[in-house]
C-alpha cells in the first residue's frame, strides 16, 4: 500500500470547513487505500505563543474531532507529533541541508510573520517548514493530502528530500502533494478571495465546525456575494456564490451543475438558507462525536498511545538510517 502523512494544529479548538474539505475529508478516504499516519502537530503550534493548558485541551480536542469525523484507529494511525522525538531530530539535519534564502521564500512564513511583527517572529516559526519536511519523510510518505496552502512547503520537502538522496545516497522516498482541485482552497465567507482561515482577523467569514449551528447559519446566511442574482459558479466574477457552491456540493455530493440547475431562477438567499441546513445537517452528529471523544479523555489518550507506538517504530526506523548516512557515529 502507498503511504500518506498529513497533519493539522491543534490550534484555535475549532476546525472550521477549510480544514475539513481541503484536508480531513481526504485523510478519511485514503485510509481505506493507503497505510495513513495522521498527526496533531503540537510542535507546530508553539511557533506562536500558546497557554499550556489550553494547548494541552486542544490538543486532545484536535485527536477528538478528526475521530468524529471517520478517522478510524484500525485503519490509520493516528498520533500526537510531540510523542515521537524523532520529528524534532530529523529537522535539525533537515535544518542543515535547507538554505537560509529558501526557507526565507516561503509565503506562509511571510504571511505569518507579517502578522506577528519582526519583535514577535521566533526562529520556530521561521523552521517551521522543515520541520514539516522532517514529518514528511520520517514516515516515507509517498503522498501528502494537503489544502492549496501548502503546496510550497511541499516542495520544499522534495527539494531537500532529493538534495540528501544526491548527497549521502537514497534514503527518502520523494513524497507528491495530494490536493483535491475542487477544494484546494475553501474561502472566507466574508472575503471570497482570501482563505479560511483559524487566524482570521475576524471570525465572521470562518464557519467553525464546533459552533453552534445557529452560529454557523447566520455566518452563511452574510456570506458576501456579488451584486447579481445568478447561481452560477465563476470564480472570477461571483467568487463568493462559487465557494458556497462548493461547500455545498462536497458536503452533499451533489455536483455542481446540478445545484446550479436546482437553483436556477431562485434567488442568493434560497441558496444560503438551505447551505444553513446541510451544514447543520452534518456538524450535529460531528459535535456529538467530538464530545463523546472528550468525555472519555482515557480512550483518547489510549488510542494515542496507540499510534504513537505504531509511528515510532517507522520514525525510528527512519531516522536511524539518515544518522547513519550523514556520518554519525551509531550509540550504542
Ligand atoms: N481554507 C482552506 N481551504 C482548504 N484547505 C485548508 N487548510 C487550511 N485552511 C484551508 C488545510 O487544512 C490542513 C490543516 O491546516 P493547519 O493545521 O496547517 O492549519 P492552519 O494552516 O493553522 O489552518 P489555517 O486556518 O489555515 O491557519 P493559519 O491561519 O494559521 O494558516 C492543511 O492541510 C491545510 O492545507
Amino acid at each position: 500500500r502507498p503511504r500518506v502523512l498529513s497533519g493539522i494544529q491543534p490550534t484555535a479548538g475549532s476546525f472550521h470547513l477549510g480544514n475539513y474539505l481541503g484536508a480531513v475529508r481526504q485523510w478519511v478516504d485514503l485510509q481505506e487505500t493507503h497505510d495513513a499516519f495522521y498527526a496533531v502537530v503540537d510542535l507546530h503550534a508553539i511557533t506562536i505563543p500558546q497557554d499550556p493548558k489550553e494547548l494541552r485541551a486542544s490538543t486532545r480536542l484536535a485527536a477528538a474531532q478528526l475521530l468524529a469525523a471517520g478517522l478510524d484507529p484500525e485503519r490509520c494511525t493516528l498520533f500526537v507529533q510531540s510523542h515521537i522525538p524523532e520529528h524534532a531530530q530529523l529537522a535539525w539535519v533537515m535544518n542543515c541541508l535547507t538554505g537560509f534564502g529558501e526557507a526565507s521564500r516561503m509565503t506562509q512564513f511571510k504571511d505569518k510573520s507579517a502578522r506577528q511583527g519582526a519583535e514577535a517572529t521566533t526562529v520556530g516559526l521561521f523552521t517551521y517548514p522543515v520541520l514539516q519536511v522532517a514529518d514528511i519523510l520520517l514516515y516515507q510518505a509517498d503522498s501528502v493530502p494537503v489544502g492549496e496552502d501548502q503546496r510550497q512547503h511541499i516542495e520544499l520537502t522534495r527539494d531537500v528530500a532529493e538534495r540528501f538522496n544526491s548527497r549521502y545516497g537514497h534514503t527518502f522516498t520523494v513524497p507528491s502533494a495530494h490536493i483535491l482541485k475542487e477544494t484546494a482552497k475553501i474561502y472566507d465567507l466574508q472575503d471570497p478571495t482570501a482563505k479560511m482561515s483559524k487566524s482570521a482577523a475576524s471570525p465572521k467569514g470562518v464557519v467553525s465546525l464546533l459552533d453552534e449551528p445557529k452560529v454557523s447559519a447566520k455566518k452563511i446566511k452574510s456570506a458576501v456575494t456579488d451584486t447579481g442574482t445568478e447561481i452560477r459558479y465563476d470564480e472570477k466574477e461571483k467568487p463568493g456564490i462559487s465557494n458556497l457552491l462548493v461547500i455545498y456540493s462536497t458536503l452533499t455530493g451533489t455536483g455542481v451543475p446540478e445545484l446550479e440547475q436546482q437553483y436556477a431562477g431562485k434567488g442568493y438567499g434560497a441558496l444560503k438558507t438551505d447551505l444553513a441546513e446541510v451544514v447543520a445537517a452534518w456538524v450535529a452528529p460531528f459535535r456529538e462525536r467530538t464530545q463523546e471523544y472528550l468525555e472519555d479523555p482515557e480512550t483518547l489518550d489510549s488510542v494515542l498511545a496507540r499510534g504513537a507506538e505504531k509511528a515510532r517504530k517507522v520514525a525510528a526506523e527512519t531516522l536511524a538510517a539518515a544518522y547513519d548516512k550523514v556520518g554519525f557515529v551509531p550509540a550504542k
